[in-house]
Order: C-alpha cells, then structure tokens, then sequence
C-alpha cells in the first residue's frame, strides 16, 4: 500500500456516515489515504500532534469534517500550512446545520479553510483529488474522465427526456 497523500479526519465516529463519501471516491481513484477520528474538543492535544506532523509524514491535503461548534478544521488549518478542506456537518448536536457551517466557514484573514456545502462530503473528497492532480498527472487524467462521465450522464437524461417527453420519466 503506498502512502497516505490525504488525511481524512472527523471530530466523531458519528461523522463517518457523511465523511465516508471522501473516502469512497478516494479509493475509487485510487488515491491513498487515511481516515481517523481526531477531536478537536475531546482530544485536543492528539489535535495538536496530528495536524503539526501532517507534512513531516507525507500528507499533502487533509479534509475535516465536524458538526455543531466545528473547531476542527480551522483549528487544524492553525497548525499547519497544508490545504485544509472543511466539511461542515448536520450532527446530532447541531442547531441546524448552520452553525457547523459557520464556524467552519469564517475563518479569520491569514488561516483559510476550504468549505464544502453541508455535508458535502464527496465534493471534498474531490477537491482533495484536484489539488493532488495539480502535481500528479495520472490523478489529473482520471479527473478528467470523471468529469466526462459527469457531462454524460447528463446528456443521457436530457437526450431520453427530449425524446420520451416528460410524462414519461420520473
Ligand atoms: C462534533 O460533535 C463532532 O464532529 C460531531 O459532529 C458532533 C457530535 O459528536 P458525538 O456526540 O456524536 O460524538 O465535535
């Protein structure tokens, strides 16, 4: 197995159920990386030991996801220079999703991170790929055919619509 070039990390095991979309289109690019739960709240200096170290063990883009009063990626993004994806998430403990996505989104001048919609998971997961494929050819080819199969599928439903008419699809 080759290195961990992503780092996918959550405030909860809770937020695997939306974080595991990263993952899956990782793997389904088959792009390297790991997944763990780090909290920004609950373990604060595992935290500290995990974001200072990203770039000395490889990583090159971490997403982090978190829910309610969502410090993790930001305070993630304070201890390192690496991209930091942020996905904000409808948690158990959240008002209604705002919240996640504000304290995510607002980051102070000087430490940004790279919000996704509202659990918007697999755009991250994507995101992470794009930055990859700024330096890795073969991670940018095979964003382009997903990207091809994206304008397809598309074309496909407009073509059948055109053609049945819309009575006829659901
Ligand atoms: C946040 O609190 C986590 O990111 C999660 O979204 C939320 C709820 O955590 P649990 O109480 O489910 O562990 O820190």
């Amino acid at each position: 197995m080759s290195k961990p070039l992503v780092s996918i990390i959550m405030g909860s095991q809770s937020d695997l159920k939306i974080m595991r979309e990263a993952a899956e289109f990782l793997e389904e690019l088959g792009i390297a990386f790991e997944l763990t739960v780090v909290s920004a709240h609950r373990t604060p200096e595992r935290m500290v030991a995990y974001a200072s170290s990203a770039r000395s063990r490889g990583l090159k883009v971490i997403v982090a996801g978190a829910g309610g009063a969502a410090h993790l990626p930001g305070m993630v993004a304070s201890f390192t220079s690496l991209p930091v994806i942020g996905v904000p998430i409808k948690s158990s403990n959240s008002i209604d999703g705002w919240d996640s996505m504000l304290s995510i989104l607002q980051m102070p001048a000087g430490v940004p991170v790279a919000t996704v919609a509202l659990n918007g998971a697999k755009n991250a997961g994507i995101l992470a790929a794009q930055i990859l494929g700024t330096s890795h050819k073969s991670i940018a080819k095979k964003l382009d055919r997903y990207k091809v199969q994206l304008r397809k599928k598309v074309e496909e439903s407009f073509n059948l619509l055109e053609k049945k008419g819309w009575k006829e699809i659901q």
